[in-house]
């Protein structure tokens, strides 16, 4: 068993609040684990967004797995890969989590929409699928899963398709009881009301998971007062980069030189202590290394 998928385990259903901060690639990932993050999320948007392309599974499921087989080797942090809407049926869901199982990954999320997916804040049409068909998907992952403790999340995209918290909270019964380990419960209003009902009325034993992207300005203290388990910091580390790249490649447009530019990076060695050349160096001493 990996033990990385009991820490994740933990994360989610432990006694207190945990967050998973989002990644996109090995870089990322190390970044996280640096900065003293217990987990990681693999965000869907933020990995399609950093192959330049839409978070609407343009990007194969072998292709967004590839990065996250990446992520994974980079740092010893749990992973809860974003699988959207599991990339096709129950039948693709299974051959999804045995490979993800492989691969080092924690855990991985799956919401209750139509394959291919839409990003939530894109677009207003968000169509959602049959409660038992998707009860079916959740039960088709935990069979294949090859590590008994691999964390399945099943995420509710009701509010986000406008529907009641009454029918999101009976979806995300349904769901539990179909063996999903956490419930992700999300939301694109711009206050938390909905979210906070939501975790009032919801019973106590179903972990539940937030991605307070869009009611950003909610402290964190009113999630931990109604039982939220895990908070995930979806996508600002690609965000973050957006905005620094775009800044440094202004100025060194206008300037063209590198004197201002130069302070706003980080130095060349901070990137190899990144990617540990420290560690090739010893071991090309050790292996007795000509070349
Ligand atoms: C992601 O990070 O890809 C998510 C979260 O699924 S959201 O973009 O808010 O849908
Ligand atoms: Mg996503």
């Amino acid at each position: 068993m990996d033990s990385r998928v009991q820490t994740l385990r933990n994360l989610l259903t432990g006694p207190r609040l945990s967050f998973l901060m989002e990644a996109h690639h090995g870089l990322s990932a190390k970044v996280v684990e640096k900065t003293g993050f217990e987990g990681i999320w693999a965000s869907g948007l933020s990995i399609s967004a950093s192959m330049g392309l839409r978070d609407a599974n343009e990007a194969s499921w072998t292709q967004v797995l590839e990065v996250m087989e990446f992520m994974s080797d980079a740092t010893s942090l749990p992973i809860l890969a974003d699988c959207d809407s599991g990339y096709g049926n129950f039948n693709n869901v299974r051959r999804l989590i045995k490979k993800l199982c492989r691969i080092g990954i924690a855990g991985a999320c799956i919401e209750d929409k139509i394959f291919p997916k839409a990003n939530s804040f894109v677009t207003s049409q968000n169509i959602l699928v049959d409660v038992d068909e998707f009860c079916g998907k959740i039960k088709a992952a935990k069979d294949a899963q090859t590590d008994p403790t691999f964390n399945l999340v099943a995420r509710v995209e009701a509010l986000i398709a406008g529907r009641s918290v009454q029918e999101a909270l009976d979806r995300a019964v349904n769901y539990f009881h179909a063996g999903a380990d956490a419930i992700l419960i999300h939301s694109k209003k711009n206050t938390a009301e909905q979210i906070l009902e939501f975790a009032k009325q919801c019973p106590p034993q179903i972990p539940l998971v937030i991605i307070p992207t869009s009611y950003y300005n909610t402290p964190t203290k009113q999630f931990e007062e109604v039982g939220i388990k895990t908070i995930i910091w979806a996508n600002y580390n690609l965000r973050a980069s957006i905005k620094a790249m775009e800044k440094v490649s202004e100025i060194i447009k206008r300037e063209r030189d590198l004197l201002k530019a130069e302070e706003m990076v980080s130095p060349l060695e901070e990137v190899f202590l990144l990617t540990n050349e420290k560690e090739l160096d010893l071991a090309k001493k050790r292996y007795n290394d000509q070349s």
